[in-house]
């Protein structure tokens, strides 16, 4: 049996259907994680990292929720910050972000290169253009130097990793994220709320009206 490590080794060897499998991407370890591949999007082959579709599941988690992952693939689902990493290490790696909302059908956009370092590291968020879609770039070049996002660590309401000395931007904005001092794309807020502020400033300024996220990554 294929021992996938992603979703583009399924799609390389023949699953054109979109749902959840089974892949193996930690190294010296033969434990599956459980994941949703989208088949279809940009010729298929993705990793779905993030995704939510209602409030069923709080993002106000800790670092080990958030290292370790939560919630099942194929509704709401944090795939976990470790399990990121090895997605992304040592190769570059395409994301995808979409934000649907209940007025407008479907936004998007496409990092060219993003990976996260180890728990060591912090899960140091590297993000690297061209960046393009309809969502616009809300997380590498905002035109704000403190909201910024390549370059930093993993805040979560336990670990204050983030630039803002004064306060933790996790606990302030209610979920784990790769926070500056703090951010304008954010989408592990606290769903259907007005206090969801800024999901993808300038484009989405409030979470009220979100219907789903998603967050997936593909290696070139
Ligand atoms: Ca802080």
């Amino acid at each position: 049996m294929l021992r996938a490590k992603d979703c583009k080794d399924l799609r390389e060897n023949g699953h054109t259907n979109s749902g959840v499998y089974e892949i193996y991407p930690f190294d010296t370890s033969s434990r599956p994680v459980s994941v949703y591949c989208d088949m279809e999007t940009m010729n298929g082959g993705w990793t779905v990292i993030q995704k939510r579709v209602d409030g069923s599941l709080s993002f106000e988690r800790n670092w080990a929720d958030y290292k370790n992952g939560f919630g099942t693939p194929e509704q709401n689902v944090w795939i976990g910050n470790d399990v990121i990493h090895q997605l992304t290490k040592g190769k570059t790696s395409s994301l995808y972000v979409s934000i649907t909302t209940f007025y407008i059908t479907n936004w998007y956009e496409l990092y060219d290169q993003f990976s996260i370092s180890n728990e060591t590291e912090k899960y140091k968020l590297f993000l690297e253009g061209p960046a393009m879609g309809t969502l616009g770039d809300s997380m590498l070049h905002t035109g704000d130097v403190y909201t910024e996002l390549s370059g930093m660590y993993f805040t979560t309401s336990d670990r204050d990793n983030d630039r803002w000395s004064e306060g933790n931007c996790a606990v302030d904005w209610r979920g784990g994220w790769w926070f500056h001092k703090c951010h304008q794309g954010f989408l592990n807020g606290p769903w259907s709320s007005g206090d969801w502020i800024n999901p993808w400033f300038p484009t989405l300024q409030n979470g009220k009206y979100i219907k789903e996220t998603l967050m997936m990554v593909k290696r070139h």
